[in-house]
């Protein structure tokens, strides 16, 4: 908790599930904390931010509409974060937005929504990497934590598309953190295996029925699980870097080994 007192730090897709949660484990850690809370459904966040706000007075939040699959509001958002009080003072990005669209197999997946994951999952965390790296270089300081998948190390019928943008989060990170070895800023990715968020509810485009069905018979990890790992990784000491998380439920082997009751 000390480690992170005064700590300022940017949640992308911090409007639900993981994301959200991140937020609130973060302020239960260390009430102080300053908090950049971006996604594209403002509303979300500004509730978020009253609940924060009942957590404790001490912490500081900004609200910001941010679209990361746009590389312009991208651009948008560095422009007009507020300078001395936030962007030099960032410590911590958690690039944890992204989505999955479907469950159809090649040759049949809409463009479209080969364009959204790509966009969102890997364009748009690396462009707010870049963006992030300079500030972090010329403080010589700086933790970025990248939320993978199980999808990501296991790729599974259905899932070419979603698999394949967590395998590229995964390279990403790893060439990252090699390249910054002579510096003192950490670099980590976190593979949730099954977490029950609106995940499936958008994987299935607001079908409810079907992304509860995802869930029937299993006991999945919830976003405050991946959350309380979130905050441990990024509260280590400033020498230790918890490179690469794989979690798991309990009654989960893989992307496929599911013992459901
Ligand atoms: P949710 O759907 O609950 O949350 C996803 C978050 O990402 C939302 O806040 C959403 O906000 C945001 N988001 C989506 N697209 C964009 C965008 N273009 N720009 C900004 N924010 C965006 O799902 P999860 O919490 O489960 O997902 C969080 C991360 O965890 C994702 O990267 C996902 O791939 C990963 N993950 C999830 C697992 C699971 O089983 N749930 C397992 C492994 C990994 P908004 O719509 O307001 O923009
Ligand atoms: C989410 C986990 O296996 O449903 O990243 O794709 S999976």
């Amino acid at each position: 908790a000390k480690r992170l007192s005064g700590k300022t730090i940017l949640i992308t897709g911090a409007s639900s599930g993981i994301g959200r949660a991140t937020a609130l484990e973060f302020v239960k850690t260390a009430p102080d904390v300053r908090l950049i809370l971006a996604a594209r459904r403002q509303e979300q966040l500004e509730e978020l931010k009253t609940e924060i706000g009942a957590l404790s007075s001490a912490a500081e939040v900004l609200v910001t509409k941010l679209d990361v699959s746009d590389p312009a509001d991208i651009k948008k958002f560095w422009a007009e974060l507020p300078k001395e009080e936030w962007k030099d003072k960032l410590d911590i990005l958690v690039n944890n937005a992204g989505l999955v669209k479907g469950l159809e197999h090649v040759g049949d997946i809409a463009e479209e929504d080969v364009n959204i994951m790509y966009n969102t999952n890997v364009t748009g965390l690396i462009n707010m990497t870049q963006a992030v790296i300079p500030l972090f270089k010329a403080r010589n300081a700086g933790t970025i934590i990248n939320i993978g998948s199980i999808a990501g190390r296991e790729p599974y019928p259905g899932g070419s598309i979603y698999c394949s943008t967590k395998a590229a989060v995964r390279a990403f990170t790893e060439s990252l953190r090699k390249e910054l070895v002579s510096t003192r800023i950490r670099v980590a990715v976190i593979d949730p295996g099954q977490v029950e968020t609106e995940f499936s509810v958008v994987r299935f485009r607001g079908d409810k029925a079907k992304a509860d069905a995802v869930y029937a018979g299993v006991e999945p990890l919830t976003g405050e699980d991946i959350a309380e790992i979130v905050v441990f990784v990024a509260g280590r000491r400033e020498n230790v870097v918890v490179a690469d998380t794989l979690v798991f439920p309990s009654h989960q082997g893989g992307a496929s080994s599911m013992h459901r009751k």
